[in-house]
């Protein structure tokens, strides 16, 4: 039996993650892959809840390691109750937004130790890794001016572009660190150009 894979999405807002997901799914249900879609912070009732708590505005003022102890207590529940089980399964993972996005948010964009967050990864993980990550990369002003055409701005959408720089920064020092896992795809043309390079990848991890 083919190994099921989890893959996750990530990049700055507005990229095209969620569009994106979308185009995958119909790969892979074109394959007949059985596959489950979750995203981060969420994909359980108590991570969604812990979701309300970090977007929302009613903690707007939590400190960073509130927020990075959070993030984590909400991956430790997905982890558990939903990508491992799928896993176990044999179903693959479609994930939107994993680990890499605290390495690149609560790291990058809030300047906390990265040492933090690797001992917090190392615990609540164990040995579980994406098989896969795609790395939307676009300037930051290209996909502020894509998220900008919808609704009121989240408690990290209202962040400086100087703040989403160091997380775009940080997002490549992983990609560069790591590059048989994330591959980084030009997500700042339009999304048939995106679709193509994301039909490659997956369909090489397919085959
Ligand atoms: N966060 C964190 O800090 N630490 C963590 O560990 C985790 C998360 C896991 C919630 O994420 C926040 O949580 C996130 C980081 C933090 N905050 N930020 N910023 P989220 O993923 O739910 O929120 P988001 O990044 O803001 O996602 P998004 O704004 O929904 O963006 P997207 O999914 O990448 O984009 P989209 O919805 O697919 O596309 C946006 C618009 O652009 C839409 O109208 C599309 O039709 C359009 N679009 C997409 N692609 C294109 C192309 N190629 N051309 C033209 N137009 C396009």
């Amino acid at each position: 039996m083919r190994k099921p894979l989890f893959i996750t999405l990530e990049g700055t807002e507005g990229v095209g993650k969620t569009s994106n997901m979308e185009f995958i799914k119909s790969i892979l249900k074109e394959k007949n892959i059985d596959f489950i879609e979750t995203r981060e912070p969420g994909g359980t009732p108590m991570g969604e809840a812990l979701r309300e708590m970090l977007l929302g505005e009613d903690f707007k003022g939590m400190s960073d390691d509130t927020e990075l102890m959070l993030m984590f207590a909400a991956r430790a529940e997905h982890v558990a109750q939903v990508i491992k089980p799928a896993l176990e399964k044999a179903q693959w993972v479609l994930c939107d937004r994993f680990t890499d996005a605290t390495y690149a948010y609560q790291g990058g964009g809030r300047q906390l130790d990265v040492k933090r967050i690797e001992g917090l990864e190392n615990w609540v993980l164990g040995d579980l890794r994406p098989d896969l990550t795609l790395l939307l990369d676009a300037p930051i002003s290209v996909g502020r001016a894509r998220a900008g055409k919808r609704s009121t701005p989240d408690r990290f959408e209202q962040e400086m572009d100087g703040f989403f720089n160091r997380v775009r920064d940080a997002y490549l020092s992983r990609a560069k660190a790591e590059p048989d896992r994330i591959k980084v795809i030009d997500a700042s043309g339009d999304l048939l150009s995106v679709e193509k390079q994301i039909s490659v990848l997956i369909n090489s991890v397919i085959n």
